[in-house]
């Protein structure tokens, strides 16, 4: 805590050396009225999670695995956004302690040299159009050397991005200042500056991309994100809006 510069995210911090997933820890802090800003921290994840079921790779003492529970003023339809708002946070901070040019894919994946580095997972509880807690998880390989064999073409970690040691403490501390700067930023004026940031330090804007929906695949190039966080997708068909789904860029 000594080390924060944030001034509400952190105030209560959660530690473990070993969880089943800090989303799943957070949630129950939240749904047991935790104040906004408190923080997980794991030093590895017995069963991280992914998106639709799929897990996340933990391992002990080699990234930050971490979910923030904010308490947002604003309904259910804004929740997807902070995802967008978390990524922009996220890359900001790494970009400043690392140096490392990284980019954020769309919606939930920030990647150094087409490789995943961070993966962040939002998940909200709401009754009706009130939002009782969202909780961001983020996970941010720092220093891990040897993937398993599925995620070694498609992953990478920060110390093998710039070639030296990151201290976990300094970029933990940027994160949550500048994930903080974003959230004051849309409490004050709303997602759209955020959202202008987002298109910025986004790398899937202007690509062909492979959309997979829940119901419907197809390619096009990806050309906005809408006011809801939507990605669009200009196709030979017309614009297709796509809200939920994998993506994926297609090389150059
Ligand atoms: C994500 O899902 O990228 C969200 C990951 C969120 C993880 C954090 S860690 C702290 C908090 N607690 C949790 O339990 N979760 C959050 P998705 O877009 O569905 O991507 C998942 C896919 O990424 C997997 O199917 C793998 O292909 C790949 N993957 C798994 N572990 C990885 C890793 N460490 N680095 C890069 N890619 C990974």
């Amino acid at each position: 805590r000594a080390q924060l510069t944030s001034a509400v995210l952190g105030q209560e911090i959660h530690y473990f050396c070993e969880v089943d997933s800090t989303n799943n820890e957070a949630k129950k802090l939240a749904a047991n009225g935790c104040p906004e800003g408190t923080i997980v921290v794991a030093e590895t994840q017995v069963t991280g999670r992914g998106r639709l079921a799929r897990s996340w790779f933990s391992p002990f003492g080699k990234g930050i695995w971490l979910s923030v529970v904010l308490r947002p003023p604003f309904g259910p339809m804004d929740a997807a956004k902070c995802t967008l708002m978390a990524a922009v946070g996220v890359n900001r901070a790494i970009n400043a302690v690392t140096g490392v040019g990284c980019g954020i894919k769309w919606p939930n994946d920030i990647l150094w040299n087409n490789r995943k580095v961070v993966g962040i997972l939002t998940e909200m509880s709401a009754e009706l159009d009130v939002i009782n807690y969202v909780v961001i998880g983020m996970g941010i390989n720092v220093s891990i050397e040897h993937f398993p064999s599925e995620l070694a073409p498609i992953a990478a970690s920060l110390s093998v991005a710039t070639g030296r040691s990151i201290s976990r403490v300094k970029l933990l501390a940027a994160i949550l200042d500048e994930l903080e700067n974003v959230y004051v930023l849309v409490k004050k004026s709303g997602f759209a500056p955020v959202l202008a940031a987002w298109r910025k330090e986004s790398i899937t804007l202007g690509r062909q991309v492979d959309v997979r929906g829940f119901d419907r695949s197809f390619s096009g190039v990806a050309i906005d994100i809408d006011a809801d966080g939507a990605l669009l997708v200009k196709t030979p068909q017309g614009v297709e809006r796509v809200l939920a789904g994998d993506v994926s860029i297609s090389p150059v």
